[in-house]
């Protein structure tokens, strides 16, 4: 049987240590290249536009609007050079963007930035569908890649999973049915690490300790799959991507939220195909 470890490298040991267990943790996944340039970006927009990012939640300020605004630089980090591979694969090939944005948790607020174990289903598992595929190898309906922007130290707040804790409705249920295979995995590692998860894997972000130097930032990347609905109802694309004169990339950016559906009516230029419902949206 195949036992969990810290980190994979090669691609087979990534898609195995998914397969088996929920997740896998990619070091060096962004070059130092894509590290400055995605920090420079988070700093100057926190400078320039203080007002896009929302109030700390569980410790964390984000943004979830960057996509907007840098369409075609954002959009090589989702679908990036390394990680989109892994990615389609996980998702059987039929991968669509779902949800993108930064967070970053100040050093003040990294003690208190805890959050509780859940799964990433809170708006899709009110409409229905699989939470977790039974005939996809990698169990996957949707996945998220975390990416550590900064080093993740002992002391700084970790995302946090158990491992193949997807088929259990709650934690509880998870602790007593695994028995000895139930446990919580903290995950830290250099600025440039990946984790892919199955977004139904039970998770949580631990929080920093008292007297943490450093915080944390992050970019989180949501992907769902052609057979999957909407994961939110928020995210929006840009017409560039969502109405793009290449084929593939209009069809990466194709699953319209409600929300983008009315985005799009209200503020697109070009016509907006008939096969989206913008007129029943309010
Ligand atoms: O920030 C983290 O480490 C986890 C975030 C998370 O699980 C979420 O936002 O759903
Ligand atoms: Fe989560």
């Amino acid at each position: 049987m195949l036992k969990i470890t810290e980190y994979q490298t090669a691609k087979e040991e990534i898609l195995e240590h998914y397969k088996a267990f929920g997740y896998a943790v990619i070091p060096d996944a962004l070059s130092q290249e894509e590290l400055s340039y995605l920090n420079q970006l988070v700093e100057s927009e926190m400078e320039s536009d203080p007002e896009s990012w929302h109030k700390p939640m569980e410790g964390a300020t984000g943004n979830g609007s960057l996509l907007m605004k840098h369409p075609l630089e954002i959009d090589k980090f989702i679908r990036h050079r390394t990680m989109f591979p892994l990615i389609q694969e996980v998702l059987l090939g039929e991968a669509r963007f779902a949800q993108f944005d930064f967070r970053d948790i100040t050093m003040e607020r990294a003690s208190n930035s805890q959050m509780g174990f859940h799964r990433d289903i809170s708006w899709y598992g009110t409409v229905g569908g699989k939470i977790w595929d039974p005939e996809n190898p990698y169990l996957s309906t949707y996945t998220c890649a975390i990416y550590y922007l900064k080093d993740v130290h002992d002391c700084c707040p970790a995302f946090c999973l158990v491992p193949s804790s997807h088929e259990y409705g709650s934690l509880d249920e998870a602790k007593e049915k695994m028995g000895d295979a139930y446990q919580e995995i903290p995950i830290r590692g250099k600025a440039g690490t990946a984790i892919l998860y199955n977004i139904t894997t039970f998770h949580t972000r631990k929080g920093g300790v008292e007297g943490c130097s450093h915080g944390r930032r992050t970019m989180h990347n949501y992907h769902s799959r052609e057979s999957s609905a909407p994961l939110t109802n928020w995210a929006t694309v840009p017409e560039e991507l969502a109405l793009s004169d290449d084929k593939e990339t209009r069809l990466f950016y194709s699953q319209w939220t409600p929300n983008q559906i009315k985005f799009a009516r209200d503020n697109y230029k070009k016509p907006l195909p008939t096969y989206y419902p913008y007129h029943m949206i309010k």
